[in-house]
């Protein structure tokens, strides 16, 4: 039992983890619960809170009921850069970026069950952060986005090949302008998952995107395992 809360640990997957940009949210007038809901009944692996212009004080107002739903719909919650928030929660996971604490520091804080998912921008960066062993690595932007302001170069589907030959079973999510007609390619490039934002969160219908994306997923996998 984590936090309090009455519910057992859900397990983690990483083939469609699905960001929940406040940002995207507010604008769009989602009820992010709800949409929650959505998400863990389509089979959604993960989630993440994403909230670049919220205070610290104001992400942990908002996650708290977040992770007690989380927790009733029994799918993992990761927090985005607040690693002191994740702490004290004890949240499925952190996600940290380049940016962030570095994931060295930020691993000699982790509880033993706690995930630390990270992101990579380059080759470089993936091989110095898979020396950690981190629960999994985010590479991208894979494609164009107008989610993250000031996202890095686009790193193309090419170089996912590369990089997951150098991680090895590191589980590798893409993510970065990700879409239901995409999804195949990374996958067939090497990524083992998507992470996904706008394309889920703007869907007309969140739980039908997440099933097309997991089915797409899978059936990409499936083939490129056969080849
Ligand atoms: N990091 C790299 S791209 C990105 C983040 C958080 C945004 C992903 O959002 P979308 O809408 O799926 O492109
Ligand atoms: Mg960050």
């Amino acid at each position: 039992m984590r936090g309090g809360f009455v519910f057992a640990e859900p397990t983690a997957s990483f083939d469609v983890y699905v960001i929940i940009d406040q940002g995207l949210c507010a604008s769009s007038s989602i009820d992010v619960g709800r949409l929650m809901k959505h998400l863990s009944d389509a089979g959604a692996g993960a989630i993440q809170y994403r909230a670049k212009n919220l205070s610290k004080a104001k992400y942990y107002q908002d996650i708290q009921p977040l992770l007690s739903l989380a927790r009733s719909f029994r799918i993992p919650l990761f927090v985005n850069d607040h690693l002191d928030i994740a702490l004290a929660l004890r949240t499925d996971g952190i996600h940290l970026g380049q940016n962030d604490l570095p994931y060295e520091a930020a691993q000699k804080l982790l509880p033993e069950n706690m995930i630390l998912g990270v992101s990579t921008h380059s080759l470089e960066q993936a091989v110095a952060a898979a020396r950690l062993k981190p629960g999994y690595m985010a590479i991208g932007p894979v494609f164009p986005t107008t989610t993250k302001a000031n996202p890095d170069p686009v790193v193309g589907t090419d170089s996912i090949r590369n990089i997951k030959a150098s991680i090895g079973s590191i589980p590798l999510i893409a993510i970065g302008g990700i879409t239901l007609e995409n999804a195949a390619e990374v996958i067939r490039s090497g990524a083992d998952g998507v992470a996904v934002a706008s394309c889920v969160i703007q869907a007309k219908e969140p739980a039908i995107a997440v099933q097309v994306l997991k089915e797409r997923v899978a059936v990409a996998k499936a083939a490129r395992e056969m080849n």
